[in-house]
């Protein structure tokens, strides 16, 4: 089997395909895709012009929701996605509200289409500002069981939120309590520590 991963340094949602490769032990090539390939070339790809996308032995597939439950239902173990069909629902509930709510709106494409006046240093601000109180909202319905976000073990939605949040404090947010000990409560996992990608 041969799986290549199409990606971009300081892709948010790459990062989340990545960490799920490397937590499931799949061995996988990288693929960095540069800036101007994104709206020429790479379009032959994913015609969406976003990272990641993830061949495997000839099949592309994009969107990286799509690609996490593909890779969950070929290679379902380590799973996760919970273990019981409620922990299952919470956690896409917590992965289509950071990958549709937080992220989609702060992309920098809908950004440069939608605020042009903005400077780049504006931007950030803006990103930054809108993941942080989107994570606020979160905050009081994740983690009420242990340390992971839905229920007691390690999911996507631990990886959807760790990565948004890193995102956030890149964009130059000030560290948040709750969100750090996210990260130190997951970290404490040796595996889930070294599939990390970028930690
Ligand atoms: N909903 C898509 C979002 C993908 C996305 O926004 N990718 C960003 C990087 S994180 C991208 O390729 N941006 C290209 C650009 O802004 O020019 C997914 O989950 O895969």
């Amino acid at each position: 089997m041969e799986v290549s991963l199409y990606s971009a340094k300081g892709s948010n949602s790459s990062e989340r395909v990545e960490w799920v490769l490397n937590f499931k032990g799949i061995h996988y090539d990288r693929i960095e895709v540069r800036s101007d390939e994104l709206t020429t070339t790479y379009l032959d790809i994913n015609p969406f012009g976003y990272v990641p996308a993830l061949r495997v032995d000839g099949s592309v597939f994009s969107e990286s929701m799509a690609i996490i439950e593909y890779l969950e239902e070929r290679f379902p173990h380590p799973g996760l996605f919970g273990d019981n069909l409620n922990d299952k629902t919470h956690i896409r509930r917590v992965c289509e509200y950071v990958n549709s709510s937080i992220h989609s709106p702060q992309n920098r494409t809908v950004l440069r289409f939608m605020r042009p006046e903005l400077d780049e240093t504006s931007k950030r601000e803006l990103r930054g500002d809108w993941i942080m109180s989107c994570l606020a909202k979160l905050s009081t319905s994740i983690c009420c069981e242990s340390g992971f976000a839905v229920g007691s073990s390690f999911s996507v939605a631990d990886i959807f939120v760790a990565s948004i949040y890193k995102k956030a404090l890149q964009h130059g947010c000030a560290r948040n309590d709750f969100y750090d000990n996210h990260l130190l409560n997951i970290r404490a996992n040796d595996h889930v520590a070294a599939s990390e990608p970028y930690a």
